[in-house]
């Protein structure tokens, strides 16, 4: 025992473990001395943590020469005649432990390499592999990615913006009057509780990507030619061609002199990129509050050639896009940004990317693209 400097007070300094000499042979006596050398044994075990210290601990214990089990015979030596029995029985187990443990602290140093660890982590090489089924790409996404990249090549950049978007971003400065019909709750899902904004700061979710290209025409001067991909929301019922969810890919192109027939080359140029160089592309007159003049476009029908189907209605042409020059009223918008509609001009197109999906991959109905059937959608891998 030693006196702590601090409390005065008696503790055990931790000194390493030594055979003690045995005077009291009796069974409490030999119980006690037993337990010492076991738990000093296990403690010094556990504290190995290293192929050296492993080694040491082995010849601390069992060295022939010192080692501490084998001076337990020493106990046995000086035990009277009749306690003898009792002792070389203790000595018999210590014996065991202490063999056991030098192994067993051995082997988990050395990460198992006994014949017993080696068995427990064979591994048959010649069994088959687990084969992981790939994923694939949606339909929609990689007609939406296939649909950029046509743009990509014609110099376009990729631009894109929140799903939730005021009032001001989706409808006013896109020149909607304010009493438009789109703007009503029955044609745009709201956010809740937005009553109390002025009209131009409640949120809605968009219901076009247009957005994108106002907040972009905000940061970047012209000439801009920009595609704008991304998910829409409208307050549709369900049906074979409508869903509340879908994808739009929107493209506007501002510059000094930009045409109407820039746009037909354009657009004429996409189709046929997309669903084939034999494919036609037709415009005709429609309305858009963003832009005048403004067209709805058709590809000659690629299911029947032209020639008349349950697709394309007995027409040849299926419409896929809206388009048209960008009224001068959005450009006011931006107009201190340098859109002065006196001075430059643009055009822009927008189109459904799952109805550009179905048509490239002969699909009736649009819910097969979000049903997520495995079945139908391994089709595409
Ligand atoms: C359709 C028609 C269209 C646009 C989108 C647009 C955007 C700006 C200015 C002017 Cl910032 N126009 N976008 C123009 C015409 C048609 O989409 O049927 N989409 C599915």
């Amino acid at each position: 025992m030693s006196r702590s400097p601090a409390t005065g007070r008696a503790f055990r300094k931790s000194v390493p473990y030594t055979l003690p000499k045995l005077t009291d042979f009796s069974p409490a006596s030999l119980d006690k001395a037993v337990q010492d050398l076991l738990s000093a044994l296990e403690s010094e075990s556990q504290s190995v943590s290293s192929e050296n210290a492993a080694k040491e601990f082995r010849d601390r214990w069992v060295a022939r020469k010192n080692g501490i089990q084998p001076q337990t015979a020493d106990w046995l030596k000086t035990a009277p005649k009749e306690a003898k029995r009792e002792v070389g029985q203790r000595v018999n187990e210590i014996k065991a432990c202490v063999e056991a443990t030098v192994e067993a602290t051995q082997e988990r140093i050395q990460g198992g390499s006994s014949a017993a660890a080696l068995e427990s982590e064979r591994v048959d090489v010649t069994l088959p592999g687990i084969r992981r089924p790939l994923g694939a790409e949606h339909p929609v996404i990689r007609t939406l990615n296939e649909t950029v990249a046509v743009f990509r090549a014609m110099g376009y950049s990729v631009a894109e913006g929140p799903e939730v978007e005021t009032d001001y971003y989706n409808f006013e400065a896109l020149n909607f009057p304010p009493n438009h019909p789109a703007r009503d709750t029955q044609d745009t899902l709201v956010i809740a509780d937005q009553e109390n904004k002025p009209l131009r700061d409640r949120l809605l979710l968009r219901t076009h990507t247009s957005p994108v290209q106002i907040r972009t025409m905000e940061q970047t001067k012209p000439p801009i030619r920009i595609v704008c991909p991304g998910k829409v929301h409208r307050r549709d019922a369900t049906d074979a061609s409508h869903s509340p969810v879908f994808h739009q890919i929107e493209g506007l192109a501002v510059d000094t002199n930009i045409t109407f027939s820039d746009l037909k080359g354009t657009l004429d140029h996409a189709m046929k990129a997309l669903f084939g160089s034999s494919v036609k592309t037709r415009f005709f007159p429609s309305f858009f509050p963003f832009t005048e003049p403004s067209a709805d476009v058709a590809i000659s029908c690629i299911i029947c050639g032209g020639k008349g189907c349950r697709t394309c209605k007995q027409t040849g042409w299926v419409e896929l896009m809206g388009c048209g020059m960008v009224d001068p009223n959005v450009f006011e918008f931006v107009k201190d940004r340098g859109y002065d509609p006196a001075k430059i001009s643009g055009f822009a197109f927008g189109m459904g990317v799952e109805r550009l999906a179905m048509m490239k991959y002969g699909i009736d109905d649009i819910q097969m693209l979000f049903q997520g059937d495995v079945r139908f959608l391994e089709q595409f891998a």
